[in-house]
C-alpha cells in the first residue's frame, strides 16, 4: 500500500510590524482551512511565522524583545491554530520564537514544532545556524541579529515517526548546509519541512543578490536528491517592515524535482500528493549509504591521510 501524505505549503505574505498575532493566526486559519480543502494530512508554515521578523531591526529593549517571543506553545494567541487543526484533523509545523526557563535562566530560540492531526505537539526544533552578526550596524540598511537575539539550538536534528512516516525539521539558514540534511538522512528521513525568511538582499555580500532564488531552489533540491527525502520549505516573503523578501515555497521530491511552487509573494498554498516511499529506489541504490558511504575515509582525508598516503596531500 503507497503511503501518500498530501502535504500544504502555506506561504505568508510580509506582517508588518503593527499587525497583531491574532491577524496573523487568522491567516494561517484560512490557509489551513483552504489545505483541508485540497485534502492535506501536513500543512507547513514559514519561519517565525507569528509576527514581522525582528531580527532585521536593532532593539535594545528587553521587554520589546521579549514581545516577539512565545512562552508558552500553545498559548493564549496561538491556542485558536491547534483548536482549528484539531477540528479538522490536520497536523502543522509552525516557525515560532521561543522563550524558555531553562537551566535557571531565561533562554531565546529560534524555533519549530510539528503538530499531529491531535493537535499534539510530537516534536520540537531549534534552529542551529543563526546567521548574520551579534553587533549593532548602523550604516547597514536593515540588521540580521539572530545571533543577538537567539542562542544556538541544542536539539540537534531528530526524526519523528509521525503520521505514517520519517519526519525531519530544520529552520531557515539551516538549509544552506549540508550536515542538517545528512543528519536527518542518516536516521532514514522520509519528509523534511522548514520555513524561511531570507531578504532579496545581502548587505555583507550584494553581489550574491541576483542568485537568491537559485541558491534556494539549488541547495533544497540537492538535499532532498543527496538524502532521497521529500524536502518542503515555505517563505515569508514580500516587502516586510522594509526588507523584501524572496518567495519561491515549494514541495520537491526525493528525486530532486520540484513538483510545486508559489508564483506569488503573498498568502498562498501549494498542494502536493507526496508519496514517502519514493525515496527507497534512491535509498536501495545510488544512496545506499551503508554499502558506498565510507565515514572512515571522510575522517582520513579531513586528517589530511588516506587515500594519498601518511604524508597526506
Ligand atoms: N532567517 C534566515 O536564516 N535567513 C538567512 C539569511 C542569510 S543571508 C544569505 C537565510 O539563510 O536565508
Amino acid at each position: 500500500m503507497t503511503r501518500i501524505l498530501t502535504v500544504a505549503a502555506a506561504q505568508l505574505g510580509p506582517i508588518q510590524r503593527d499587525e497583531n498575532r491574532a491577524s496573523a493566526v487568522a491567516r494561517m486559519i484560512e490557509l489551513m482551512r483552504q489545505a483541508k480543502g485540497h485534502g492535506a494530512d501536513l500543512v507547513v508554515y514559514p519561519e517565525a511565522a507569528l509576527t514581522a521578523f525582528f531580527p532585521h531591526w536593532w532593539i535594545e529593549d528587553e521587554d520589546e524583545i521579549d514581545s516577539y517571543f512565545e512562552s508558552a506553545m500553545p498559548g493564549n494567541e496561538t491556542a485558536p491554530l491547534f483548536a482549528e487543526a484539531q477540528r479538522l484533523g490536520i497536523g502543522f509545523h509552525l516557525g515560532y520564537c521561543e522563550l524558555a526557563f531553562e537551566e535557571g535562566r531565561k533562554r531565546r530560540f529560534n524555533t519549530a514544532i510539528l503538530v499531529d492531526k491531535t493537535g499534539a505537539i510530537v516534536g520540537k526544533y531549534r534552529k542551529i545556524h543563526l546567521p548574520g552578526h551579534p553587533e549593532h550596524r548602523p550604516d547597514a540598511p536593515f540588521q540580521n541579529l539572530e545571533k543577538c537575539y537567539f542562542e544556538t539550538g541544542n536539539l540537534g536534528w531528530p526524526v519523528w515517526r509521525t503520521m505514517d512516516a520519517n519526519l525531519g525539521m530544520m529552520i531557515c539558514n539551516d538549509r544552506r548546509w549540508p550536515e542538517s540534511y545528512r543528519s536527518m538522512g542518516l536516521q532514514d528521513v522520509e519528509l523534511i519541512v522548514l520555513g524561511y525568511n531570507t531578504p532579496k538582499h545581502n548587505p555583507p555580500a550584494p553581489d550574491h543578490d541576483r542568485l537568491g532564488n537559485f541558491h534556494n531552489q539549488l541547495v533544497m533540491q540537492a538535499g532532498a536528491y543527496q538524502n532521497a527525502s521529500w524536502v518542503v520549505g515555505v517563505a515569508k516573503a514580500g516587502l516586510e517592515a522594509g526588507v523584501d523578501q524572496i518567495g519561491g515555497s515549494c514541495i520537491i521530491a526525493p528525486t530532486g524535482e520540484v513538483v510545486a511552487q508559489a508564483v506569488t509573494e503573498g498568502d498562498e498554498l501549494v498542494v502536493a500528493r507526496c508519496d514517502m516511499d519514493l525515496g527507497k529506489s534512491y535509498k536501495n541504490s545510488t544512496f545506499n549509504f551503508a554499502k558506498h558511504r565510507e565515514p572512515e575515509m571522510y575522517r582520513l582525508i579531513v586528517e589530511r591521510k588516506g587515500a594519498m598516503g601518511p604524508e597526506g596531500g
